[in-house]
């Protein structure tokens, strides 16, 4: 039997892809930057048939692309040199919510949407939420870390993580699926496979926690002149608003660009260089709360919204960049954390270093509680990295990380020696090797291969 037939006889030859007018979906990131073509998709319907799937590609010796959604940012979810492309998005079960722990075992390749939407049927939150909600995938999302708008109250993916089930390189299941709160014995491998970018296992289950359904929403677009002002802001919300739920920013050319992708005109009266949206969530009415906390912070002119589709309005501005942005060109994404202190100076000179390395417009926004700004930029070749460079060698000097919630993927892996120093690098390395030492998953993410940025 060939690799090819090996494979179908695991999953069935409808779920081994080789067409290309098939395969072309799997084999091009959600931005268009990155992508190449893969030996073949296959296609798992359960953990046991993906345990056997990685036994027979580890035989092969065939370099792996785990793929959830297809929606990460950071190249990572696509083959560059002839990989198999392992689709999860089979593995869609999710279990009955038990509302006793609030806990769910999901399946990798359930979307974000359907997991939301069945912790809310039983009362529950999944509390985690972001435009990609309604593709990416559950095993996408703890491969990344994800974060959004809510992680300023809930953490990102990692903090809703009980317990994991993953299959490794040689096709052996590690399986945490009992949701202990306290279990302490030996090393916490669901842990490590969190971020991993499925470069040490294939997570086949998730078991995820929940939160407390708090259904009573306000949410409020606020004009600012400056960065400066907005962390005060946050500060005000942070210190007055303990319904805060998430706080997020966006610039005016942000705005505009939003604005026209959408055909619409904007909500505010009065236009300003920055805003801030922020939502408070609680089991009764937060307005009060939220316009308490305004008030405080000097703030008279905000946009309120307290029904949903207004709110849902509101969200549509600061969620709609990304796809605004796309629709005019490759953008090159830079997700970056810079310490709050930094904020103001940061947002002040990326444009001006963007710019010098040949970017002709950058476009920033992001999720202010988190310190976390999305530098997207327009007008750069997307194979040349000296934009990307430019912006990280930035964030470094203010004290920030090359990666807040997207991960490091391709796009930043020359980067994270810099970022995290040869120590600790070498010990990521060391953990590759012994997890994966035929080195098939997702070769090149997260740790690169050599040519790494001088210091
Ligand atoms: P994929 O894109 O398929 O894969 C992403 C990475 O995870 C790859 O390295 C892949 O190999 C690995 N992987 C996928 N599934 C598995 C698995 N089962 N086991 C092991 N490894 C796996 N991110 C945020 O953090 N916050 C946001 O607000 C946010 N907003 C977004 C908005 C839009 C419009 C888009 C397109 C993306 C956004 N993202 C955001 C990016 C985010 O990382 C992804 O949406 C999501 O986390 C990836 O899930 P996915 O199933 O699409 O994974
Ligand atoms: C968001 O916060 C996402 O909207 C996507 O993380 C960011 O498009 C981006 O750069
Ligand atoms: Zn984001």
């Amino acid at each position: 039997m060939n690799f090819e037939q090996a494979l179908a006889a695991v999953v069935g030859s409808a779920h081994v892809l080789t067409d290309p007018d098939v395969t072309s979906s799997y084999e091009r990131d959600w931005t268009g930057r990155y992508g190449g073509r893969s030996r073949l998709v296959v296609r798992p319907r359960d953990s046991a048939q993906t345990a056997e799937v990685m036994v027979v590609c580890a035989r092969h010796g065939a370099a792996v692309v785990p793929q959830g959604g297809n929606t990460g940012l950071v190249g990572a979810s696509v083959p560059r040199a002839g990989e198999v492309v392992l689709s999860l998005t089979r593995l869609s079960e999710i279990g009955e919510v038990d509302t006793t722990v609030g806990q769910v075992t999901v399946g990798a390749g359930a979307t974000l949407a359907s997991l939301q939407a069945a912790a809310r049927r039983a009362g529950e939150d999944a509390a985690l939420d972001f435009a990609a909600r309604d593709s990416c995938t559950v095993g996408g999302v703890v491969a990344c870390d994800a974060g959004g708008a809510r992680a300023l109250r809930y953490g990102t993916a990692r903090s809703h993580v009980a317990g994991l089930e993953a299959v490794l390189s040689d096709g052996s299941v590690i399986s945490r699926l009992a949701g202990l709160t306290k279990d302490n014995a030996g090393y916490d491998l669901p842990a490590l496979l969190v971020g991993s970018e499925g470069t040490l296992g294939i997570i086949t289950r998730v078991r995820w926690k929940l939160a407390p359904l708090l259904s009573a929403r306000v949410a409020a677009l606020v004009p600012l002149g400056s960065a400066m002002q907005a962390a005060e802001l946050l500060a005000a919300l942070r210190n007055h608003a303990p319904s805060l739920d998430s706080c997020d920013f966006f610039l005016d050319q942000g705005l505009q660009l939003v604005l026209d992708h959408q055909r619409r005109s904007s909500p505010l009266r009065t236009r300003a260089p920055f805003y801030v949206l922020a939502e408070c969530a609680a089991r009764s009415d937060p307005t009060e709360e939220l316009a308490a906390a305004l008030e405080l912070a000097g703030i008279d002119d905000a946009l309120i919204a307290d029904d949903t589709t207004s709110r849902e309005g509101l969200w549509t501005l600061r969620e709609g960049h990304t796809e605004a942005i796309n629709a005019i060109g490759i953008p090159h994404k830079l997700d970056v954390g810079v310490p709050l202190s930094q904020l103001s100076r940061f947002l002040e000179e990326v444009p001006e270093a963007v710019s010098a390395a040949g970017g002709e417009r950058t476009i920033l926004f992001g999720h202010l509680g988190d310190g976390n700004v999305h530098v997207n930029v327009l007008g750069a070749d997307p194979q040349d990295t000296g934009v990307d460079d430019a912006v990280l060698e930035l964030v470094l000097d203010c004290g920030g990380t090359i990666s807040a919630e997207h991960g490091v993927g391709i796009t930043k892996a020359r980067w994270l020696e810099r970022a995290r120093g040869a120590a600790e690098v070498e010990a990521m390395r060391a953990v590759k090797r012994a997890l994966d030492p035929q080195h098939l998953l997702n070769p090149g993410a997260v740790l690169a291969k050599p040519s790494r940025p001088s210091s």
